[in-house]
Formats: structure tokens, C-alpha cells, sequence
């Protein structure tokens, strides 16, 4: 059986013969170009930041692991290019994923008004429960901000996303909101898992469990997604 099954607790998971794994939540990092999605996930999975980041070419994942209500996480974040250029969306991108941190520039308003789009599709493509977490970065840059925090709490709540403002480069608020939307997740997936083992659930073929008709295939584990996409080396600098 897989080992790694986007938020599915059949068993303990032994890794490297030390580490017990619960969960692993695949995120997806999305937003405009240079809006810094690579710096905050630098931020959080190493603690880094990097001055002269080079814009990301295809996809790649950092994985940093974490105790949220008792519960050993494998946070699997997945970065993805910004530029129009590069961005052939797959489905297999945000297959699986049950968070998205959507990341706009606070002194760029067009990565803001952007915004909107991401969402459309993240709908389009992602699973509807999907946890969605919109992060306005570079808030260090205090006199350049273009995009007042109100307009974005005001979108954040018409939209029924959690919200905050970071930065990758003093790390303010990256690893609390990473902490935010990885505990939304675990509540969510706590909760399928709970009304799984009240006998609501539904088993289907190949491995496949239905919960309260969101389907999680244990098939489709981070293995299949490397194989479907370039995985490039971890560092941009
Ligand atoms: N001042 C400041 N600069 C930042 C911050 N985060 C990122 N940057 C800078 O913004 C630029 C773009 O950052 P990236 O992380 O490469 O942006 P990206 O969203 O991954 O861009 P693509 O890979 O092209 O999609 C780099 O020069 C970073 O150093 C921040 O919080 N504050
Ligand atoms: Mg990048």
C-alpha cells in the first residue's frame, strides 16, 4: 500500500524507522509571479530566505514536519511557477491537495486583483473542501503598500478564505499561517475520519475510500505526481 496518502490515517506510518507519521497534507503554493510563494515556503520549511531568488521553472515540493493537536504531520507543500509562461496547469498539480496558500504582493496591486482568478481555479481544478488560505506577503515593506489589508479581509470573507499578511523575509506570521491552514485541515480531515468510523463511509475498488462523497484515492500518492511533473532541485538561489 502507498505509504504517503493525503490525509488518510489507516495506520500508523513508520518513516526512516524513527518517525511516526499521521497525516500527509499535500499544499499547494499559487499566485502571481515574484508575489515571493518560493520565499515563504523557504521561510517555513528551512528557515531561509533568499535575496536573489530566481523565478521558479515548473513545480517542486519542500516538506516540513509538525505536531498540531497531538497528531505527527508531514506538511508536502507543493511551489509552482507564477509566470504565465510556464504555467501549464495540470489537474494532477492539485489533485490531492487540501490546502492552498494564495499568495499576492501587498505592493503589487495587480497580484491582487488577480487574485480572483486563482480561486476561479482553484475551484476549476482542486477538491471542493479544499482549505484556502490567502496571504498577502512583503508586508515589511510598509511604505510601498499598494493594497490596503481591508480590501483583502473584505475578499477574504465574500469568499470564505482564512487570511493573512506575511513575510518571508523577517519571517513575520509565515509559520502561523502555515500553522492556521495545516490545523483547518486537520480539523477537517479529523472530522471525515470520525464519520468514517461511525459507519458513514463508503468503501470503493482499488483502494479508494469515499467519506461523505469526497473521494481520497490512496492510489494517487505524491509518487505518481513526481513522475507526472518536473521535480526540480529544492534551492533557487
Ligand atoms: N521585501 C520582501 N521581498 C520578498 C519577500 N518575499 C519575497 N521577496 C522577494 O521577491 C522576489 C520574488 O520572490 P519569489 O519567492 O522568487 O517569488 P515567486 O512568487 O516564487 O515567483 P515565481 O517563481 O516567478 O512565480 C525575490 O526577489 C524575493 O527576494 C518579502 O516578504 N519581503
Ligand atoms: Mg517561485
Amino acid at each position: 500500500m502507498n505509504q504517503e496518502m493525503n490525509g488518510v490515517d489507516v495506520e500508523r506510518i513508520q518513516e526512516n524507522g524513527h518517525e511516526k507519521i499521521d497525516y500527509v497534507f499535500k499544499v499547494v503554493v499559487i499566485g502571481d509571479s515574484a508575489v515571493g510563494k518560493t520565499q515563504i515556503l523557504s521561510r517555513f520549511a528551512k528557515n531561509e530566505f533568499c535575496f536573489d531568488s530566481k523565478s521558479t521553472i515548473g513545480v517542486e515540493f519542500q516538506t516540513r514536519t509538525v505536531t498540531i493537536n497531538g497528531k505527527v504531520i508531514k506538511a508536502q507543500i507543493w511551489d509552482t511557477a507564477g509566470q504565465e509562461r510556464y504555467r501549464a496547469v495540470t489537474s494532477a498539480y492539485y489533485r490531492g491537495a487540501l490546502g492552498a496558500m494564495l499568495v499576492y504582493d501587498i505592493t503589487k496591486r495587480q497580484s491582487f486583483d488577480h487574485v480572483a482568478r486563482w480561486v476561479e481555479e482553484l475551484r476549476a481544478h482542486a477538491d471542493n473542501s479544499i482549505v484556502i488560505m490567502l496571504i498577502g506577503n512583503k508586508a515589511d515593506l510598509v511604505d510601498l503598500r499598494a493594497v490596503p489589508t481591508e480590501d483583502a479581509v473584505e475578499f477574504a470573507e465574500d469568499q470564505g478564505l482564512f487570511f493573512s499578511e506575511t513575510s518571508a523575509l523577517n519571517g513575520e506570521n509565515v509559520e502561523s499561517a502555515f500553522f492556521q491552514l495545516l490545523e483547518e485541515i486537520n480539523r477537517a480531515v479529523s472530522k471525515k475520519a470520525l464519520e468514517f468510523t461511525n459507519g458513514n463511509a463508503n468503501h470503493g475498488d482499488h483502494g479508494s475510500v469515499s467519506l461523505k462523497g469526497s473521494k481520497i484515492d490512496v492510489i494517487s500518492g505524491p509518487e505518481l505526481e513526481i513522475s507526472e511533473m518536473k521535480k526540480l532541485s529544492s534551492c533557487s538561489c
